[in-house]
């Protein structure tokens, strides 16, 4: 098994939590947030510090998409339709501060600042394959850990059968949620079991630094067995539930988008086959793996259920 947690990783290998600040991040943020260079130095608010990682478990020997690509091909319906006008847009989101409420069946909700949520846990380098549902594919190296660490400290209670999850809602911030695409605020949900299973992981950063705007900064989820539009970026509300969230994609087509959203190459979309997949920077496409890959580590959730139905 290459599960390793947190608490087995030895303290030697753990350089001191949280972040390294360079001293030109530290100038430009104590300038931009107007605070005090001490606070400054806490703050890791800007895309491109660095970050202080180990490395992570679920590895791949993969070819890693370059970063030009996985940060001006995007979707984030918050800033535009398009792949492009994320990188174009989001550089207008206020990244810092930025608070989580953690809220629901759970015997300690609280509002989080995000910081405080990095400083959880070892920074984690993990790299994971991202496909999206509409046929292209990316591999990632992010930066987190998993999101169980959190969960945890809530103390969900038998209530608590699904985590329902949700995106900042601020048109002023989010020109594109004064169209009417998506219900606004975008909202995703994981089955519990799912949310505490190791793979599934609270996301602050992508190649060693801080996650660009137009990736879901500040924090955002990454659940790599199933299709990108589950990986809720900028999130700012987590909502432990007993019933199974609506969420913004089964709201808007529920013929199209079930809850699950497991890869599965067996299931077609109702409008296009999910058989194969084309990487982003290559030519041929390749055959779309059970689960993205990852059948081993998460088949036994769903043992027993129909796929077909729950899709
Ligand atoms: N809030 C929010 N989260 C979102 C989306 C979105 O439109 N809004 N798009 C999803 C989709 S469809 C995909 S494929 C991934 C893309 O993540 P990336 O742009 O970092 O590659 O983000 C997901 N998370
Ligand atoms: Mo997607």
């Amino acid at each position: 098994m290459l599960i390793r947690r947190a608490s087995d990783i030895a303290s030697s290998e753990i350089t001191p939590q949280g972040v390294y600040v360079s001293r030109r991040d530290f100038i430009a943020g104590a300038a931009a947030v107007g605070g005090s260079l001490l606070a400054a130095a806490a703050v890791p608010a800007f895309a491109g510090t660095k970050l202080n990682t180990v490395k992570g478990p679920f590895g791949t020997d993969e070819k890693l998409t370059p970063l030009k690509d996985i940060t001006n091909y995007n979707n984030f319906y918050e800033y535009g339709t398009d792949k492009y006008s994320p990188a174009a847009k989001a550089g207008a989101l206020r990244t810092r501060p930025w608070t989580v409420k953690v809220e629901g069946h759970c015997k300690k909700p609280k509002t989080y600042d995000v910081d405080e949520i990095m400083r959880m846990a070892t920074l984690e380098e993990r790299v994971y394959r991202l496909r999206c549902v509409e046929g292209w594919s990316m591999v990632i190296p992010w930066t987190g850990f998993p999101l169980k660490v959190l969960i945890d400290r809530a103390e969900p209670t038998s209530k608590a059968k699904y985590v329902e999850f949700t995106t900042l809602l601020d048109p002023g911030q989010m020109p594109n949620q004064r169209s009417g695409v998506l219900e606004w605020p975008y909202v995703e949900g994981l089955r519990m079991d799912e949310a505490l299973h190791p793979l599934a992981i609270l996301c602050f950063g992508l190649y060693g630094e801080v996650l660009p705007n137009q990736n879901g900064a500040p924090i955002r989820i990454i659940a790599p067995w199933k299709y990108g539009f589950k990986s809720i970026k900028s999130l700012v509300k987590i909502r432990f539930v007993e019933t199974q969230p609506q969420t913004a994609w089964m709201k808007a087509a529920p013929n199209e988008y079930g809850f699950y959203s497991n890869v599965n190459p067996t299931v077609d979309h109702p409008r296009w086959s999910q058989a194969k997949e084309r990487r982003i920077g290559e030519f041929f496409k390749r055959s779309t793996l059970m689960f993205n890959g990852y059948a081993e580590q998460v088949q036994g959730l769903y043992s027993g259920m129909d796929l077909r139905k729950n899709f």
